[in-house]
């Protein structure tokens, strides 16, 4: 953990993002190398005062990483849930979680993110997907997703935004077994047992029971990396680097 200014009034962090305690010149030697929890927050003026413990990843791609959703297939945490749990966030800090919709709206309306997902398939393989650009719009938009700039060897489950597929989930809205907000005349979180930002319904089935099949329509899956079920996933975002306003004018610059 990271300490706090000794005698300050109130309990303001030294940090207030994940990479920031990497960028330090002041990183606490006894961080664990691969992760660790700290009380976070998204803005860096003091007046805003929202913070949140969160999950910070430290050992993957150059670390400073925050994690927004993991699943581990020998965990108890129930996904199938209503679209208050969704939005608030659940699960276990360490172990498996959804970080929230508002908040993951908040955080990425701040500043640019990016994105990464890591994979682990039922045979122990490792795969990734990155997006230079992550942001989910707010709740009246039914924090719609946005990704930009693909790179990794898992494929591009979300898909572009402009291409008409009705599987890509990039630029739909997030539905839940209780908010149907898909583009299917069924309730895909109903049929898939999960929270998503499901268009027809996804090939990126993340929330979804862990079901040991290769059978497209169940477990969870990276279906344009495997049809092989998943054993692991961890979606994080850190903020973007060095990435010109011009060429992605749709996302807001850093407050
Ligand atoms: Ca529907």
């Amino acid at each position: 953990m990271v300490s706090e200014p000794k005698g300050s009034k109130q309990s303001y962090n030294l940090y207030k993002l994940c990479s920031e305690v990497l960028d330090s010149e002041t990183i606490n030697p006894s961080h664990p190398d691969t992760g660790f929890l700290f009380q976070s927050s998204p803005f860096r003026q003091q007046e805003h005062t929202r913070q949140k413990t969160v999950w910070c990843e430290m050992s993957v791609d150059g670390g400073g990483w925050m994690v927004v959703q993991a699943r581990q297939y020998t965990s108890q945490i129930f996904f199938n849930r209503l679209w208050r749990d969704y939005k608030l966030g659940f699960g276990i800090l360490g172990v498996e979680n959804w970080f929230g919709l508002e908040d993951l709206h908040i955080w990425t309306n701040a500043q640019r993110y990016s994105l990464r997902i890591d994979f682990v398939d039922a045979k122990g393989r490792m795969a990734y997907a990155k997006y230079d650009l992550f942001s989910v719009e707010g709740e009246v938009d039914s924090y719609k997703l946005h990704v930009k700039g693909y790179s990794g060897t898992a494929g591009n489950a979300f898909g572009d935004e402009q291409e008409v597929n009705r599987e890509n989930s990039n630029g739909m809205k997030f539905s839940t077994v209780d908010r149907d907000n898909d583009n299917s005349e069924r309730n895909c979180a109903d049929d898939l047992e999960g929270g998503w930002w499901y268009n027809a319904c996804t090939q990126a089935k993340l929330n979804s029971p862990f079901v040991i099949s290769e059978n497209y329509e169940v477990g969870v899956k990276w279906l344009t990396w495997t049809r092989l079920p998943l054993s692991q996933v961890t979606m994080m975002i850190r903020p973007s680097k060095n990435i010109p306003e011009m060429i992605f004018p749709k996302f807001r610059s850093e407050i």
